[in-house]
């Protein structure tokens, strides 16, 4: 079955430190609201990256700890300190996460046999299911179809969260792959995603529009391809605007409007201004 997952956010207090009581309360709005078939935790979205091991591992046991078996969990522990991914990763073994996922090395510009020994030592030491996180635009490193091949052969890998653009390069990829799974993650192009053979969405806006995007799907496996289309195009109604003034901190401050504690961001992220919330409020009415 095709899946939307949601690429989680976290909850900051002011002074940075996480925020349990809002975190648990965006988990099962995602689950019991938004109806989603998994989170992706620790990601982007997460802010994953300006924090530290203590906080990431804090992070991944209240989500679990929240969400039980309701839903699919999936932990990006890639971090370029390859000992902190693998102790992320055993961690998440322990909690129960169904599988892990990491984000290419990125920052110096690692060869693309440096970046498949990371996967191949990562995957050896924590022998958990892993989804390559491949996000071009904020790594640089763009993987070739020849060396997805060598990628996917690694043991316990299983498939890729695809945040590129490329739409015609992940049918091919599941064409030449159709055992493994790959996850669109540029939310305004699920509709070309899905019918290009994606097995489904990891996304940010699926906390505000994940029923939607579940619907998409649906059309899509029903043969309704000009009905998934309207839909994608009303979604993006609302993830241009989510976009405008950053993605995360306006989902956070439309959360908050819907009375969940979605707390702050982490810095150096800023917060909208109260010309940009007011902005914001526009995408209140345009959902369900
Ligand atoms: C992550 O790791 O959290 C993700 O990559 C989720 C995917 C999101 N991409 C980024 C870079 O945040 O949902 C998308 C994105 O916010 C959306 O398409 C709007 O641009």
């Amino acid at each position: 079955m095709k899946k939307v997952i949601t690429a989680l956010l976290t909850p900051f207090f002011q002074d940075g430190t996480v925020h349990e009581e809002g975190l648990r309360e965006i988990v099962r709005y995602n689950i019991d609201e938004m109806k989603v078939d998994g989170l992706y935790v620790g990601g982007s979205t997460g802010e994953s990256f300006l924090l530290d091991e203590g906080t990431k591992s804090n992070i991944f046991r209240i989500v679990k700890e929240e969400a039980g078996n309701d839903v699919m969990l999936i932990a990006q522990i890639g971090s370029l300190n390859i000992d902190e991914a693998v102790r992320l990763g055993r961690k998440c073994k322990e909690l129960g996460y169904d599988t892990l996922s990491a984000i290419t090395p990125y920052y110096y510009k690692f060869s693309f046999e440096e970046i498949k020994s990371y996967y191949e030592r990562l995957t050896k030491e924590t022998e958990m299911p892993m989804l390559l996180y491949s996000i071009p635009a904020f790594t640089g490193s763009q993987i070739s179809i020849n060396n997805y091949e060598k990628l996917l052969a690694i043991p316990h890998v299983i498939g890729v969260k695809y945040s590129d653009t490329d739409v015609v390069k992940l049918g091919q990829l599941k064409e030449l792959h159709p055992d493994k799974v790959f996850y669109s993650g540029c939310d305004d192009m699920l509709f070309e995603f899905a019918v290009s053979g994606a097995d489904g969405a990891i996304g940010s806006t699926y906390h505000l529009i994940g029923q939607e995007a579940k619907q998409i799907y649906g059309e899509v496996a029903r043969g309704n391809v000009a009905e998934a289309q309207k839909l994608q195009l009303q979604m993006n109604k609302v993830i241009d605007k989510l976009v405008e003034f950053g993605v995360y901190q306006t989902i956070k401050y439309v959360l908050k409007k819907l009375n969940i504690n979605s707390g702050y961001m982490r810095f150096p992220f800023r917060e909208l201004t109260e010309e940009e919330k007011k902005s914001a409020d526009s995408i209140l009415p345009l959902l369900r």
